[in-house]
């Protein structure tokens, strides 16, 4: 691999070679991180940069004073100190001359879930293989992967949990001496970036690993075992964060399964942690995955909170409910959860997915931090945004990661933004998509006020309008899940109209919708009454997810006095234009930037006007055959 390769070097990614962290210096370390990061960017002329650790500063906080010649650094404690020499980095890389910048994080927790498997693959990974593991064990390329903790660290990501929740056999054996041989060495990679390791691991593993008949929580031999195993495991990991847990989910074993609830199955293993500092992430998406698609009456997005808020207050102290910011499935549009904020006695973290799954794989240009801006904004209730939430009822920000060992790490150069994008937003809620977007491009590209080629600003703007385009292509409305089953790439709007998963709908020749109002299937009561009323009302939801609440007729007329049916087709003739005007765009700057990160991403926006006008042509296609509403304005439908 050629690691001087523009995708490869991220936003300010430092090569060559590293030098060992020496054991507590940690003041030390900061700064060789910083002339790392200096002679990349900037050569060898040395600034004089001083690094101290300041106790009166927040934890992981740290100010910046000084000029570009003569900078100070001090942190809160060691991870401070080394966001502050990256933040420095960055203020520079940007044109910045003084500096009186003082930061902390809003979250204390900011995680970064990977799905990577045993045999190196990763679950909807589209980056390719896994970053930790091969042929069925721990495997890495030592430099690579202290690369990576550098690229986590540089925007304050503080925690990784290492395989996929889907957890198997081979990595369940994480548990295991032989597994903490290779994970041992993990933790050493990232321990010097402030990055603590979580496990995933199976609620089978006392049969699985410990030779017990039954996984029963309530039995005592259970509770044995996971004592047992978290003692193992901290012996040889004294700072892991802790474990994280899928359970009764899409085939994955729990508590349910032994007539248990989610308390029972979460509590025995979180005891198992507490004596060593150890917290448990426990999943909330849970739901019917064998539904009948003739049953109306169940509706999978009701499903996390009917199971966990009659339970708020029953988790013990180190358990955090790990929801997904909608009750769907990581959709292009869905309102927030109603669990995010509900459980007042009981400990929360928000999950997004940085991994494209269900927004383009990577392939197609999408920016997550668009959304992310857009799901802190919708409302808790009357007073209250969902950002003002987070670093206080919610207190730890974690996303799916969408990295691999693609030279770029993230697939899509693009979509590097979106893991950057996290990191900042995670760490500070109130950035705008904007803002971030803006640091990314012109930290990655160099800024137009210094290099005058205003490619910062063009990527930004492409960025930017990226996720509206995505979703103008894609399923109308908020209505969801008209992809592909499985593999979740292009259209198909049946795909999962009569499957087992529950995400039904319904369209027919004159509606489409589920009506989820308390008249239908009465998910909107689980919001606080403001939001509740919100979504209920015609008048008042919002219109971009309208179809997510109400079942709502093909002429049924938008606020803007377009048919609904019309509003579809010119959205989706939109959205094709709109990558057509991406492809113009990236051919306008070609001879402002590196060829190779011309070449690669003009290849695929080639992939991504593919898709484009497959769910233009699939979805129009598929509305006019069900409403017999032709488009007025006569283009193209294939009938
Ligand atoms: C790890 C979706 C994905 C699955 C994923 C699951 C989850 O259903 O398609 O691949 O499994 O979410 O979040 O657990």
């Amino acid at each position: 691999m050629d690691k001087t390769s523009f995708g490869y070097r991220a936003w300010f990614q430092p090569t060559g070679s590293f030098s060992t962290f020496s054991g507590g210096k940690y003041a030390l370390f900061a700064e060789e991180e910083f002339q790392r990061g200096h002679v990349e960017l900037f050569g060898e002329d040395k600034k004089g940069v001083s690094f101290e650790i300041n106790k009166n500063l927040p934890a992981e906080g740290f100010s910046i004073t000084g000029d570009a010649t003569t900078a100070k650094v001090e942190g809160g404690c060691e991870s401070g100190l080394l966001y502050g020499a990256y933040r420095l980095l960055f203020a520079l890389r940007r044109g910045e001359q003084t500096f009186t910048i003082n930061d902390k994080p809003a979250v204390p927790l900011r995680i970064l879930n990977h799905w990577d498997n045993g045999d190196g693959s990763v679950e909807r990974g589209y980056s390719g293989d896994s970053l930790f593991w091969r042929n069925g064990m721990v495997g890495y390329d030592l430099p690579r992967l202290r690369d990576y903790a550098r690229l986590l660290a540089s925007v304050g990501i503080n925690q990784i949990s290492v395989n996929n929740v889907n957890v198997r056999l081979l990595t369940a054996k994480l548990l295991t001496d032989e597994g903490l041989n290779d994970l041992e060495k993990v933790a050493e990679v990232f321990r010097p970036f402030g990055i603590k390791l979580l496990i995933s691991v199976h609620f089978d593993s006392p049969v699985w690993l410990g030779g017990l008949k039954t996984s029963d929580p309530a039995d005592p031999k259970v509770a044995d075992f996971w004592n047992e195993a978290a003692a193992r495991v901290y012996k040889r990991i004294p700072d892991l964060g802790g474990f994280l847990v899928k359970a009764d989910s899409e085939f994955q074993s729990g508590p349910n399964a032994f007539g248990h609830t989610q308390d029972v199955g979460a509590n025995v293993i979180a005891r198992a942690l507490k004596p060593h500092g150890g917290t448990l992430h426990w999943r909330c998406f849970i739901y019917n995955c064998l539904q009948d698609w003739r049953d109306t009456v169940t509706d999978r997005p009701k499903a996390a909170y009917d199971t966990f808020f009659p339970i708020d207050g029953k988790f013990d102290d180190n358990v955090i409910l790990q929801v997904k910011y909608g009750p769907s499935d990581f959709q292009v549009r869905e309102p927030n959860s109603p669990l995010l904020g509900a459980m007042k006695a009981t400990r929360e973290s928000l999950e997004f997915q940085i991994a494209q799954e269900y927004t383009g794989q990577q392939k197609d240009m999408y920016s997550w931090a668009v959304q992310w801006e857009e799901i802190f904004d919708q409302p808790f209730n009357e007073t209250r945004a969902t950002r003002d939430l987070v670093g206080k009822e919610i207190e730890a920000v974690v996303a799916v990661s969408n990295t691999g060992n693609d030279e770029n790490w993230c697939g899509h150069l693009m979509s590097q933004s979106n893991l950057y994008a996290f990191g900042r937003m995670a760490w500070n809620p109130a950035l705008t998509a904007k803002e971030v977007t803006e640091e990314w491009t012109s930290l990655t590209f160099g800024k137009s006020d210094i290099v005058a080629d205003g490619v910062d600003s063009a990527v930004t703007k492409m960025l930017l309008d990226s996720r509206h385009v995505y979703e103008k292509y894609n399923a109308p409305l908020g209505i969801c899940w008209m992809v592909y089953v499985h593999h979740h790439y292009g259209p198909s709007p049946d795909g999962y109209e009569y499957a087992k998963w529950g995400t039904y709908h319904r369209a027919d020749h004159k509606a489409i919708g589920v009506d989820r109002t308390r008249k239908g299937t009465g998910y909107t009561a689980q919001y606080q009454p403001y939001v509740r009323d919100l979504y209920e009302n015609l008048d008042t939801c919002p219109e971009e997810m309208v179809l997510y609440f109400h079942r709502l007729p093909y002429d049924y007329k938008l606020s803007d006095g377009r048919t609904m049916i019309q509003y579809i087709y010119d959205t989706h003739f939109e959205g094709v234009e709109g990558v057509e005007g991406f492809i113009r765009t990236w051919e306008s700057l070609k001879s402002k930037l590196p060829d190779e990160a011309y070449a690669h991403v003009r290849k695929r926006l080639d992939m991504q006007l593919d898709n484009a006008k497959e769910w233009r042509d699939v979805i129009n296609s598929y509305f006019y055959r069900k409403s017999n509403i032709g488009d007025e304005k006569g283009r193209r439908i294939y009938i």
